[in-house]
């Protein structure tokens, strides 16, 4: 068996299904006027997909926030899923065909790897499962094709059950289990983070959801937040990042509550290099952050 598997990058990959719904692709069904006020959202997102279209990649990983497992860690565990996936909050803009395939051997490996390191794990083998919507917009959003297998790792309960310092504990011990798995099956991965930063949103729907109008910061303690954690990215200080998660849980609602986030750093092993922020905006109120960590020697100091 190859060792030489690695992170090619990391991203972080927010999955508002605002952000499908205003770019109208067939296998959506809703329809949407125009990009509304996501639109440097979307740019954002349509400068990472032109650049990781120049790497080679076998395997795209997701960690999700709305895959939510109450006992343990979940993995998917059978080789192809296709189907009809609803978001449950907004059936008005995600209704979703999807037909993909399942890396089964690097999710099993993940799933030893995490097993072996103290983690509850399980595959999940039952093929009519409904893959969630945080793990389709975020591979939409990065790689609209579907033409690559892929690893989608659920979120386990450990922030809300315990403390925001023991879900991070069981995020370090998930993404080194990742990171010795991709190792050792020798691929080269895309890991994504599918989530927002800061979290509070708006608890009013506008009659047309891209009506400009209506969308903006809702509060200005988390918007400063957001902006702090990303001048930290910027920095290359990911281990920062990692020290202040429970904080800037706690004070902003952050959706990196559900572990996804803490996963990549910890998988990608705190790179001290600067991430590359491609957008920051909010949807419905919340902060999003697109972001990528090109791990290719060099990669660090790559263009815009
Ligand atoms: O799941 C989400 C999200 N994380 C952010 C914004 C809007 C809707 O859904
Ligand atoms: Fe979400």
């Amino acid at each position: 068996m190859s060792t030489n598997g690695k992170i090619v990058t990391g991203c972080l990959a927010p999955h508002p299904p605002h952000l499908v719904y205003a770019s109208n692709p067939d296998r959506n069904e809703p329809r949407s006027r125009d990009a509304g006020p996501w639109k440097v959202l979307l740019d954002g997102y349509a400068n990472l997909r032109r650049r990781l279209a120049q790497r080679d990649f076998d395997v795209i990983v997701v960690h999700t926030p709305h895959w939510k497992t109450v006992v343990g860690t979940h993995l998917l565990g059978v080789e192809r899923f296709s189907g009809y996936s609803v978001d449950p909050i907004f059936p008005n803009l995600f209704r979703f065909r999807f037909d993909l395939k399942v890396d089964v051997e690097l999710s099993r490996a993940i799933h030893d790897e995490g097993q072996e390191a103290g983690l509850v794990m399980k595959m999940m083998e039952n093929p009519e499962f409904r893959v969630d919507y945080g793990t389709l917009t975020a591979l939409h959003l990065t790689r609209p094709a579907f033409d690559l297998p892929i690893v989608c790792i659920s979120s386990n309960r450990a922030y809300f059950y315990y403390s925001n310092e023991v879900g991070d504990r069981e995020m370090t011990a998930l993404g080194q289990a990742t990171r010795r798995a991709i190792r050792r099956t020798g691929r080269r991965a895309l890991c994504l983070a599918s989530c927002s930063l800061s979290h509070r949103h708006f608890t009013e729907e506008p009659a047309i959801p891209e009506d400009p109008a209506f969308e903006g910061i809702y509060n200005q303690n988390q918007r400063r937040w957001d902006e702090h954690i990303l001048d930290l990215i910027a920095r290359g200080e990911t281990r920062r990042v990692m020290d202040e998660m429970p904080d800037f849980i706690q004070q902003t609602m952050s959706e990196t509550s559900d572990g996804s986030l803490s996963w990549l750093l910890a998988a990608m092993d705190f790179p001290a290099i600067p991430g590359k922020v491609h957008a920051y905006g909010t949807v419905i109120g919340t902060g999003n952050a697109i972001v990528e960590w090109n791990l290719e020697p060099g990669g660090d100091e790559d263009g815009p």
